[in-house]
């Protein structure tokens, strides 16, 4: 085994996004492509030597191959140590919390989430900091400054090592282990949950259907949920991770996971739904006829937090993206803890945890999580609800019912205008950006506008300032029109529009949520010219 310097040339547009880079998996396949990257990563780090990392991925196509790279790569680097999920397989929650609970200083996450996989679709890397998170934009865009500049990569001409036997091994100086992917994780559930409880639950007949999406989340349901929860064999569906995802998006979302809504709104359903995505950080929940949207699942999480052992000394405070409904907000309000707003991407959320300001953070695109580790966790989410409808006795539906008698619903919707042209989507937030000096106080479609800015965020922990982080239009009456460009797309641009009404009547509870917001959908179209620049007259994926 020798280390060698190998000459290479920058590649342009290696800019991680809202969650690291990803590109189609053919860009990644271009030679040098991703050991650049890689090379980017460790310059930025400085001084590997002695240091512990933990690599692994989704499972999608290209992910064995990316790991023996960096394997080779981190070798040459004189890391002291590499942990590798088996099979090369970590979800993103779980490589969270083997970084803390190993003391790593760092991980790479392999994923390119809930994007399509295989080889027509998409690949990404992410390289997570000592505290289990996402790299702040600091680092990210020392990363992204280190890709301009690159002339060479070191690597080890080391042969490839077998992934799928757990146990030690040692390329040049650096032991490498082969860990299991689940245990570290399974074991934190048990100390945040009621397992006892939940046992309990599904003894007596509680019917679940937990869809894996042929993503990385099924290995972790299966052992969790039908081995350590004792739900039946069954329980779990498309729960073995396919390089491709079946050739399905696995976004848990009631679009691109149909099929479980579908089985959940048939008269003999089961009690519970749920599904996570490509590297299970995110999570859908759905009850018999109901799916719980992500904003009102992070509230009543929030408002019953109590009910988890993990939790029952209450909870710090919430955080949520910016255009996460403000549901939680109302929560955090009657608990008097405080709730801030982030721009999207969980490496926002960060700094608030590590400071000990939330224990709670979610957004409005299936993501939800707590300080248990640092990134947000799709199967944690399902296993709170478990432990919440185990505790309370009621359904799903009902829950959702009484949380919004008590706070009044937020009515909400995401509607996304995909592979839009990207000088089109550009023009479109230049066009509302224009707009925003004017718009305050004025009155619009019945609305009163309150408050138009480009979002600017403050972190209150570092000072850092993140900018131009979406177009938002807030009505008098709380109402929202929010505009933001995709950082995760790897074709053209999406345009995000979030949309949000404010109901505090009971009576006014039972609206299907496109017609609530169907007024403020037109009005966000007139501000934006949406349907006339963007050429479409509907959006590609409304959720
Ligand atoms: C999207 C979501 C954002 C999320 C990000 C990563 O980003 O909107 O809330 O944090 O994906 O999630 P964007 O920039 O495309 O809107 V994951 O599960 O894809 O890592
Ligand atoms: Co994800």
């Amino acid at each position: 085994m020798t280390i060698h310097t190998v000459n290479t040339t920058a590649f342009s547009g290696q800019r991680p996004g809202t969650s690291g880079l990803r590109k189609k998996v053919s860009e990644f396949q271009q030679s040098a492509y991703l050991e650049n990257f890689v090379q980017s990563i460790f310059n930025t780090l400085g001084d590997c030597a002695g240091q512990t990392l933990v690599v692994g991925g989704d499972g999608r196509y290209f992910n064995r191959h990316a790991i023996q790279v960096i394997l080779r790569m981190a070798a040459a680097h004189g890391f002291a140590k590499v942990l590798v999920g088996q099979g090369g397989i970590l979800s993103t929650p779980a490589l969270s919390c083997v970084v803390r609970k190993r003391g790593a200083s760092g991980g790479i996450v392999l994923s390119a989430s809930h994007n399509p996989g295989g080889p027509d679709g998409d690949f990404g890397i992410k390289y997570n900091i000592a505290n289990g998170g996402p790299a702040p934009e600091k680092i990210t865009d020392a990363i992204y400054g280190q890709t301009k500049v690159i002339t060479e990569y070191r690597t080890s001409d080391a042969g490839e090592l077998d992934l799928d036997v757990i146990g030690g091994a040692r390329i040049e100086q650096m032991d490498v282990e082969v860990i299991d992917p689940v245990a570290d994780y399974a074991a934190l559930m048990g100390e945040l949950f009621d397992f006892a409880a939940i046992k309990a639950l599904f003894a007596g007949g509680f019917t679940m259907r937990f869809d894996g999406m042929h993503a990385v989340s099924g290995p972790y349901a299966h052992a969790i949920l039908e081995g350590l929860l004792g739900a039946p064999t069954g329980t779990v569906i498309n729960g073995t991770p396919l390089e491709d995802f079946g050739g399905h998006h696995p976004d848990p979302n009631p679009v691109n996971a149909a099929e479980l809504v579908a089985l959940m709104s048939v008269q003999d359903a089961p009690d519970f739904g749920a599904a996570s995505d490509g590297d299970a950080d995110r999570n859908m929940i759905v009850g018999r006829g109901i799916a719980v949207t992500p904003s009102d699942s992070l509230a009543i999480i929030a408002a019953n937090a109590g009910v988890a052992p993990g939790y029952r000394g209450g909870i710090k405070g919430i955080a949520r993206s910016m255009p996460t409904s403000t549901a939680p907000d109302r929560v955090a309000q009657a608990l008097k803890v405080p709730c801030y707003e982030t721009p999207t991407g969980w490496k926002y959320f960060g700094n608030l945890m590590d400071a000990g300001m939330v224990t709670l953070c979610g957004e409005e695109s299936y993501g939800t999580g707590s300080s248990h580790i640092r990134e947000k966790d799709g199967l944690w989410a399902v296993l709170f609800w478990l432990n919440l409808l185990a505790a309370s006795g009621k359904p799903v539906a009902t829950l959702v019912r009484e949380h919004w008698a008590r706070f009044g619903r937020n009515y909400y919707s995401r509607h996304d205008y995909e592979a839009v042209e990207s000088v089109a989507a550009e023009e479109l937030m230049t066009h509302l950006r224009e707009q925003l000096p004017t718009l305050a106080g004025q009155v619009i479609d019945g609305y009163t506008v309150d408050l138009a800015d480009d979002f600017v965020y403050k972190d209150p922990v570092d000072g850092s300032i993140a900018s131009k982080q979406g177009v938002r239009i807030v009505m008098t009456d709380g109402s929202r029109i929010v505009f933001r460009l995709s950082g995760t797309g790897t074709e053209g641009a999406t345009i995000r529009l979030y949309l949000e009404r404010y109901e505090r009547d009971v009576a006014m509870h039972d609206m299907p949520a496109q017609e609530a917001l169907a007024g403020l959908a037109a009005l966000a179209d007139r501000l934006a010219g949406l349907h006339q620049r963007t050429g479409r007259d509907r959006p590609t994926v409304t959720t």
